[in-house]
């Protein structure tokens, strides 16, 4: 077992729990769930305050999850507006821009509020109205946040796309929600470098409903074209209202939509609605980064991820914080750019991923040793498992040994943190979230008969028992679609996808995705999408993608490829294709070794035998097990002869 960390007295002291108050809490959350969410859901101001509490079911056939049902309220009057009544003058957003020569903002509460009013106002007079579906496609801009607040204003859904996605994946979601209104800007600087935004949202709209409005944000002032849909937000802005009253929402109204990747098909919309999920991303951000009124609270993400939305915008905004919004890359313009924005800044919670970690730690100590780290009280980590190794380092060389590290599993789905060492509560444990939030119920499942594995030191699936208030409701268009990918394989159980141990303490340790799902760099992506978009190429037959380990980015793309008869395989076309993956999917998606396949491992019944394509990727082809089912078992020696991982 390698070194854990106990909290030390100061920092049990000051955080929201210790140990012992975790283990009451916790105890009181799992045995009366009303009782306690009753409590904690007086953490946001309602309109009509709820009545009823929890009604959620798993039951095959009827998953139905409700948090707060009867409650009213509204999420930017519950992140803007009742700050301005206490801390007006406070500064609510950071903005640090991707060059680090021009410089930072700090937005205020109050100046938040006209902000997000006039924002919300010039989305009513684009005739966007409660219930309706709005993506955004920005940069990490203050615009985006004035953006997704001024949706929650008015009752509109926001559907967050990454900037770096591309145009058909754009049009994919826009079409999926069936969205009113793209807000995007004209260009994303990011890195140094300059992405097209409003050019990218241009072809995306080509395959869109005609009436689909563009309201367009000025980022650099670069040029760009401009049609009759388009809409200039900075002209607008001029002239709209600074006052707007908040929508009454009802709890279980829809939020926000967010893609993600699942193992099957096309991105599914994942739907969080306003009450619970406000309520979860606040105490999480509240318990788990120990923040406290005066703190600096800093993740890394981007608000196209389900991170930002937690932990940049609504969990950060809705306990009253100071947040920043940073528009740039770890590296960009050099290794050191995280560490100088913390000095700046004076950030005391800094949040982000392994693989972020992991480059820096290979950029040299001496990139973080050259700021001033002192204000650093606590960091965490999220996206994948990490590395012991990278775990210690960002450990002594980062926090200099006093700042416990929060390794938080979650994901888009759950809306907040499920697994999470709690700071000065928890004995760290590098490489193990650890502990179950306040009213999460994790079980460990055996894959094969689906029976609950009780006890300590055991291995299966990682499944969640019971609702919290920040759970998914269902898949945007298609609840079935919610009951079969998340409660289809384990019935009474939410199926995370994850494997995971409980070792001998209870701790758990989630080993990753399970499922068709790999993790590239924090990002999910579906092997199903980037086969799909490969077998779009006029080259190629057939496609099997796998992942494989990564020093940097925890999990590489491998990808085999079986061309069209008469095809060739050459350098040349190894770059087109990844280059058509880029376009069709995004950067994040391009192939980091494309195999030549003249055949893929098939069983009788035709199905690829995806287990064995992953150990030849692993380079680890001494136990490939079973191959006597494969219709073909011969096409296994010709890709291991040729496989593109040596060792
Ligand atoms: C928040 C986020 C979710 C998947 C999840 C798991 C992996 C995230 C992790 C972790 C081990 C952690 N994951 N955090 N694995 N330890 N601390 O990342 O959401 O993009 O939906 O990804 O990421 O595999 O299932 P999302």
């Amino acid at each position: 077992m390698s070194n854990t960390y106990p909290p030390t007295e100061a920092q049990a002291k000051r955080a929201h729990a210790d140990a012992e108050t975790y283990a009451k809490m916790y105890s009181h959350s799992i045995t009366d769930p009303e009782g306690f969410w009753a409590e904690e859901g007086k953490r946001l101001d309602w309109i009509k305050p709820y009545t009823k509490v929890k009604n959620s079911s798993f039951t095959p056939g009827n998953i139905d999850i409700k948090w707060f049902e009867d409650g009213t309220l509204n999420v930017s009057a519950n992140c803007v507006d009742r700050h301005v009544e206490t801390r007006g003058d406070q500064t609510a957003i950071i903005w640090e821009p991707d060059d680090p020569k021009d410089d930072a903002k700090h937005i205020t509460y109050r100046e938040l509020q006209g902000h997000v009013c006039r924002m919300a106002n010039i989305l009513q007079s684009l005739g966007v109205s409660k219930g309706d579906r709005v993506v955004l496609y920005l940069p990490m801009i203050p615009e985006a946040a004035y953006a997704m607040l001024a949706c929650t204003r008015i009752g509109a859904v926001h559907s967050i796309v990454f900037a770096g996605f591309s145009p058909d994946a754009l049009g994919a979601r826009i079409n999926g929600c069936d969205a009113k209104l793209v807000i995007t800007a004209d260009y994303a600087p990011r890195g140094g470098r300059e992405t097209p935004l409003k050019s990218n949202a241009d072809a995306a709209l080509l395959h869109c409903k005609e009436n689909v409005k563009c309201l367009v944000v000025k980022r650099t002032g670069g040029q760009t074209t401009w049609t009759d849909r388009d809409y200039d937000y900075n002209e607008l802005v001029l002239e709209a209202d600074d006052y707007q009253k908040p929508e009454e929402m009802n709890a279980e109204d829809p939020l926000f939509i967010l893609y993600t990747s699942g193992s099957t098909g096309q991105p599914k919309g994942v739907v969080h609605t306003t009450g619970g999920y406000l309520v979860y991303a606040s105490m999480t951000h509240q318990y788990t980064f120990d923040y406290h009124d005066g703190d600096v609270f800093w993740c890394t993400a981007d608000v196209g991820w389900v991170t930002g939305h937690s932990y940049i915008v609504y969990g950060p905004l809705a306990n009253g914080a100071t947040t920043i919004m940073f528009e740039g890359v770890p590296t960009f313009p050099d290794a050191g750019r995280f560490w100088e924005v913390c000095a700046k800044h004076k950030v005391t919670q800094f949040y982000t991923a392994p693989t972020a970690i992991r480059a820096l730690m290979g950029a040299g100590d001496d990139h973080v040793k050259k700021h001033d780290l002192s204000d650093l009280r606590l960091l965490g980590s999220v996206g994948e498992p990490i590395n012991p190794e990278a775990w210690t380092w960002y450990y002594n060389v980062v926090g200099g040994g006093n700042c416990p590290i929060v390794d938080t599993f979650w994901q888009t789905e759950t809306g907040g943190h499920m697994l999470t060492p709690l700071p000065g509560a928890t004995t760290l444990k590098p490489g193990a979230a650890q502990t179950p939030f306040f009213g999460v119920k994790p079980v460990v499942l055996d894959p094969q008969s689906g029976e609950e594995i009780h006890g300590n030191d055991v291995e299966g699936v990682l499944c969640i028992a019971d609702s919290w208030p920040g759970q998914m409701r269902t898949v945007w268009g298609d609840h079935e679609r919610f009951e079969k990918t998340y409660f289809g394989d384990y019935k009474g159980y939410y199926f995370s996808g994850d494997g995971c141990k409980r070792d001998a303490d209870g701790d758990y340790w989630v080993t990753g995705r399970v499922d068709d799902v790999i993790n590239v760099s924090g990002h999910r992506m579906g092997t199903a999408e980037v086969e799909s978009a490969l077998v779009a190429h006029a080259k190629v037959a057939e496609s099997a993608v796998v992942g494989y380990p990564h020093d940097i980015k925890g999990q590489g793309i491998y990808a085999y490829v079986t061309l069209m008869n008469g095809e060739e395989p050459s350098d040349e076309l190894r770059k087109e294709l990844e280059t058509w993956v880029r376009t069709e999917i995004g950067p994040i998606a391009k192939p980091d070794l494309i195999q030549w396949a003249p055949g893929l491992p098939k069983t009788r019944s035709g199905k690829i035998m995806r287990r064995i394509l992953r150990k030849i990727a692993e380079d680890d082809f001494g136990a490939l097990g079973d191959t006597s089912t494969l219709a073909d078992p011969s096409v296994v020696d010709d890709l291991i002869a040729n496989r593109m991982n040596r060792s």
